[in-house]
């Protein structure tokens, strides 16, 4: 009889015995965000960015329907390199486990399958959300919905923005799910650095984010999502006339085309990646390298006053 239980890397599983940090990473960024040559080559180096801020990076992902959280170096350039590989949400873990499948997991299935195994932070590029036209369409992105029943700290540089983002932000305060900004009390855009909100709460360091969540813990009240919005600095951002420009013709591709469900994130960001001449792929890694570093620290932080306890 197969057995389909979650398997943790060595690594890993040493970590999250002695209580060490560690870092859930998602894999559809690595197979689906990103293009390739470049996904492999980035998906290590985020590994690394975690690595170098004294955190276990766990990437998580399906290889041959076995749910893995620590991909080894192999299962990452699988899910990197091959055809075929899955987008996974949280509702296709156990069918695509019962056929075998190859798949990465979104933000929704990563967060869910991070907090299924104990790990409390989570580190990727931006969220999905409510897509422009949601009105009509209904897309809505699994990651909201599934961020508000699960105990898990995301940093991302705000939800992308190809999205209705003030949408997004109202549904997020439906459903309960925290949004702090870090040093901020604007909403990032993804590619940019302000998406023209305001957030109600910012945090100053990891120290201060460690202890929202030792508060959420000792209060027992609110079990969803924490967003931790780490926008990039101005000058990093994406220069944004070329955005907006860039935006309009890949809304205007996906009518073309007919783009619908869950190929239209990857549709555009491939479209942003082709369109800038790389520009945006290059401000894609570093939010995630950002992002990285920033959910390492505050896992280390988060360790420490657990040991302190
Ligand atoms: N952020 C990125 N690149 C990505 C994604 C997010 O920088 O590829 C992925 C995440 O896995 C997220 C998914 O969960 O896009 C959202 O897809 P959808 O809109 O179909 O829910
Ligand atoms: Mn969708």
């Amino acid at each position: 009889m197969t057995n389909f239980h979650t398997r943790l890397g060595a690594e890993v599983a040493d970590a999250l015995r002695d209580g060490h940090p560690v870092v859930a990473l998602e894999s559809t960024i690595v197979s689906h965000g990103l293009p390739r040559p470049d996904n492999l080559r980035v998906a290590r180096e985020i590994e690394q960015a975690v690595r170098d801020a004294g955190a276990v990076p766990a990437t998580i992902g399906m290889v041959r329907g076995e749910l893995v959280v620590g991909l080894d170096d192999a299962e990452l350039t699988r899910l990197a390199t091959t055809d075929g590989v899955s987008k996974l949400s949280v509702r296709d873990l156990a069918v695509a486990a019962a056929t075998g499948a190859d798949g990465a997991t979104t933000v929704a299935a990563t967060s869910a399958v991070a907090a299924a195994s104990g790990i409390g932070v989570f580190a990727t590029g931006g969220l999905g959300g409510v897509h422009r036209e949601a009105a009509q369409s209904f897309d809505e992105s699994a990651d909201l919905v599934t961020l508000a029943r699960t105990p898990i700290t995301v940093v991302c540089a705000g939800v992308k923005s190809i999205l209705d983002v003030g949408a997004t932000l109202e549904r997020l305060e439906t459903l309960g799910v925290g949004v702090v900004g870090y040093r901020t009390r604007r909403f990032p855009g993804f590619y940019l650095t302000d998406a023209g909100f305001d957030l109600d709460w910012s945090v100053d360091s990891p120290e201060q984010v460690a202890d929202v969540l030792a508060a959420r813990e000792q209060q027992c009240v609110h079990d969803g999502g924490l967003i931790v919005a780490n926008p990039l600095p101005v000058d990093e951002q994406l220069d944004p006339a070329l955005h907006d420009r860039t935006l309009a013709e890949g809304l205007a591709l996906l009518e073309r085309d007919g783009v619908t469900g869950k190929a239209v994130t990857p549709f555009l960001l491939a479209h942003f990646h082709s369109a800038t001449d790389g520009a945006s792929l290059a401000v894609n890694v570093r939010i995630i390298l950002r992002n990285a570093d920033l959910a390492a620290r505050i896992a280390v932080a988060a360790a420490a006053r657990r040991h302190a306890a």
